[in-house]
């Protein structure tokens, strides 16, 4: 598989890559490597994100605006589109379904529930996160990985792996990153970038969010919502609200930790986390989401009280 990405590579000049909406550390990591990548090696790149970058992954160095094209897909012609991180082809969101027009398809990605989607096929379920095939590719490339490639694989692993607590966290996502430090990444640096830049709103969200805590089943199930009204600016609500789930899932005791966003009058969206054996892509799927055993998520319609009692008749059983 390597040697026929190595020669689409090769063969190829112009290119195209991607990734999935709601954009994370993994997502816009592996898209700005995979950039220096083909730049490095003399190619034509460019590249496509559904969304803005999320503020807290600013730092990373990506191409500039003339490459970076946003909302909508270039209608235009590539010798191959790689498309990373991404499981299923609507997951690139906005006009997607266009893409296959664009050229050949390379999907390199390691969620287990990936589709297939591409002409090439690169899906590597134990990997800790795509920026860990990336770096793979590129060894096998023989490229040799600058200062700009570096730190985007490091955070991509970084932030995949939850700062290595995740149960993806492999001895190769600690050996990746300590070389990608020799190279001269600092992991101070990073962290202060990803984890301590959040904007005061965001507290002020937090203090509301915690207000709205309510503890079911001896504490084993722990509920909290986020209104739209919570926010003086509710564009930015899901932005801002980015990791709440996770905090909470910090609590002692909790095996499933839930944050019902308000997306619309009438809808919410519902984040899941688990932390014993509970596997909370089987309680999204009733409800038309999915994701992981421990973390998953779906939408709901309805009014804020209508669907903590939906979830709630569900969680019963
Ligand atoms: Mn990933």
């Amino acid at each position: 598989m390597l040697k026929r990405i190595k020669e689409r590579i090769e063969e190829g000049n112009r290119f195209l890559i991607t990734t999935h909406i709601d954009l994370d550390g993994d997502a816009v990591g592996s898209v700005f490597c995979f950039y220096w990548l083909l730049k490095n090696c003399k190619k034509d790149a460019f590249v496509y994100l559904r969304d803005q970058v999320p503020y807290k992954y600013r730092f990373l160095p990506g191409p500039d605006d003339k490459r970076l094209f946003f909302k909508e897909l270039p209608l235009e012609k590539y010798d191959t589109v790689f498309v990373l991180d991404c499981g299923d082809l609507h997951r690139i969101g906005g006009n997607y379904e266009a893409l296959r027009d664009n050229g050949f398809i390379v999907n390199i990605d390691h969620h287990n529930t990936n589709s297939g989607f591409g002409n090439i096929n690169l899906v590597v379920p134990d990997s800790s996160s795509t920026a860990e095939i990336v770096y793979d590719l590129i060894c096998f490339l023989n490229v040799e990985i600058t200062q700009e490639m570096a730190i985007n694989i490091y955070t991509g692993v970084l932030t995949d792996t939850g700062s290595f607590r995740y149960e993806n966290t492999n001895p190769k996502a600690f050996s990746i990153c300590a070389k990608m430090t020799e190279i001269g990444v600092k992991p101070a640096y990073v962290a202060q970038k990803v984890y301590e830049s959040h904007p005061k709103e965001r507290f002020f969200i937090l203090g509301k969010v915690l207000n709205t805590l309510e503890a079911y089943k001896n504490g084993k199930i722990v509920i909290a919502h986020v209104t739209r009204d919570m926010a003086e600016d509710n564009y930015s609500l899901e932005e801002f609200t980015d990791g709440f789930v996770e905090f909470i899932k910090e609590m002692d005791g909790i095996e499933i930790a839930m944050l019902i966003r308000q997306i619309e009058d009438n809808k919410y969206k519902i984040s899941m986390r688990s932390k014993g054996n509970g596997d909370v892509s089987e309680i999204c799927s009733i409800f038309g989401g999915g994701g992981h055993k421990k973390a998953a998520g779906c939408y709901i319609n309805g009014d804020l009280n209508e669907v903590k009692k939906k979830l709630l008749e569900v969680i019963k059983d």
